[in-house]
């Protein structure tokens, strides 16, 4: 049995109707170009949150979890504890529910607000999604909600709808200006594929990613810092990018083609924001060179230095790296990784890189050998295998 299973007895003292699973991610590629209209490629990771809800009221829902609750920033600071904290309301406007219970509280006013019928629930979460490691885990939850409601209440909201409504609930409910990078990843993701996604259009490729045929492996390096968007500097980057969009007199930065480049930094006066287009132009240009790789018939081992490029992007022109993360990176290519980058929205979190099967307990101890001559802690790391988006279990 589950732990959100146990969770929902214990709490409601009845068996759920029934269990829906939605998974973090890891970004292959394409780091903070989707709230610039531009485009990105995650594959959902095997670990998901958990959600077994029951029917309740009109009007009356109950969540409850294995998060610990006291958190001003539920998405930068959710962690599991062995207590569950449990929170009910009614139709709340944005901002009236807080913590970790606020993104499935958004879910609810986002399909509301969209026109459903939302079925009152009882709902109990737990989640496997490392918190605050950059893998996604609000999104994990905010997806679980969202198509369990959909599945209880019989909601007529096609599957490319979803994370748009999701990402509504986070931009609006929750306060956090995120794009729909996870959102997407987790409702659209299937097993052994990458998600090309056109974050303009919604239009997707799934793109057949099996690293173990190919004797290769992602490794996730965990840093242990979580990452925050607490501090405003997310927001800083949003609106630095969009500010940049509206002196070149383009709709995004994804207007602004690799070719023209250079002509788009002249016509800018500002440093910082020079660097951000740059790093914003370049990334887009690097998703396509990897979806290009991997949709071909050469060796997957060229899109390694694509990620070690964009990584050197993040740290120098986006500026959103941390020392660990960079040593991390530089270890894992020291060891012999074909590439290495951080993954998601920056300022801590995890890396990634890509190894030979055979090869990934050497590289992962030195690793953690460099890693632990400058931490505290030695990092957690896993095996990244490409899995199913959200969906129900039984
Ligand atoms: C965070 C955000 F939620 C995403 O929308 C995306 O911008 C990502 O950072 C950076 O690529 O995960």
């Amino acid at each position: 049995m589950t732990a959100a299973e146990s969770l929902f007895r214990k709490e409601f003292g009845a068996e759920p109707a029934g269990l829906w699973a939605a998974p973090g991610r890891v970004n292959l590629i394409g780091e903070h170009t989707d709230y610039n209209e531009g485009f990105v490629l995650p594959f959902a990771l095997p670990q998901r949150t958990i959600a077994a809800v029951g029917p309740a009221p009109a009007g009356e829902w109950t969540v409850c979890s294995t998060f610990d609750a006291q958190s001003d920033h539920p998405a930068a600071t959710l962690d599991r504890t062995e207590d569950s904290s449990r929170v009910s309301f009614g139709v709340t406007e944005p901002g009236e529910v807080t913590g970790w219970a606020a993104y499935a509280a958004g879910i609810v006013w986002a399909l509301r607000d969209a026109g459903f019928d939302v079925p009152g629930a009882r709902i109990a979460l737990d989640s496997e999604v490392p918190v605050g490691s950059g893998l996604s885990s609000s999104a994990a939850l905010e997806s679980s909600v969202l198509t369990a409601l959909i599945d209880l209440g019989g909601l007529d909201l096609p599957l490319e709808l979803r994370p748009a409504l999701a990402q509504r609930a986070e931009n609006v409910y929750v306060g956090a200006p995120t794009g729909i990078l996870d959102q997407s990843a987790s409702i659209r993701c299937q097993a052994g594929r990458a998600l090309f996604l056109d974050c303009r259009s919604y239009e997707i490729k799934q793109i057949p990613f099996d690293l173990a045929a190919e004797g290769l492996a992602i490794l996730v390096i965990n840093s242990n810092a979580p990452h925050q968007h607490v501090d405003g500097e997310y927001g800083a980057r949003r609106k630095s990018c969009e500010e940049a969009a509206r002196i070149l007199g383009v709709p995004a930065l994804r207007d602004v083609p690799l070719e023209g480049l250079a002509d788009a930094l002249a016509k800018l006066d500002d440093d910082v924001m020079r660097r951000r287009v740059r790093h914003i132009v370049t990334e887009d240009a690097r998703v396509l060179d990897v979806v290009a790789t991997l949709r071909g018939d050469g060796d997957v081992r060229a899109i390694g230095p694509v990620l070690t490029a964009g990584h050197a992007s993040l740290r120098d022109d986006f500026q959103i790296s941390t020392d660990l993360l960079d040593l991390v990176v530089d270890a894992a290519v020291a060891a012999g990784a074909y590439g290495a980058r951080m993954v998601g929205g920056g300022f801590g979190g995890s890396a990634i890189a890509l190894v030979d099967a055979d090869r990934l307990d050497e590289i992962t101890a030195a690793i953690v050998r460099r890693f632990t001559a400058a931490a505290p802690a030695a990092p957690r790391t896993f095996v990244a295998v490409p899995s199913a988006g959200a969906h129900r279990l039984g």
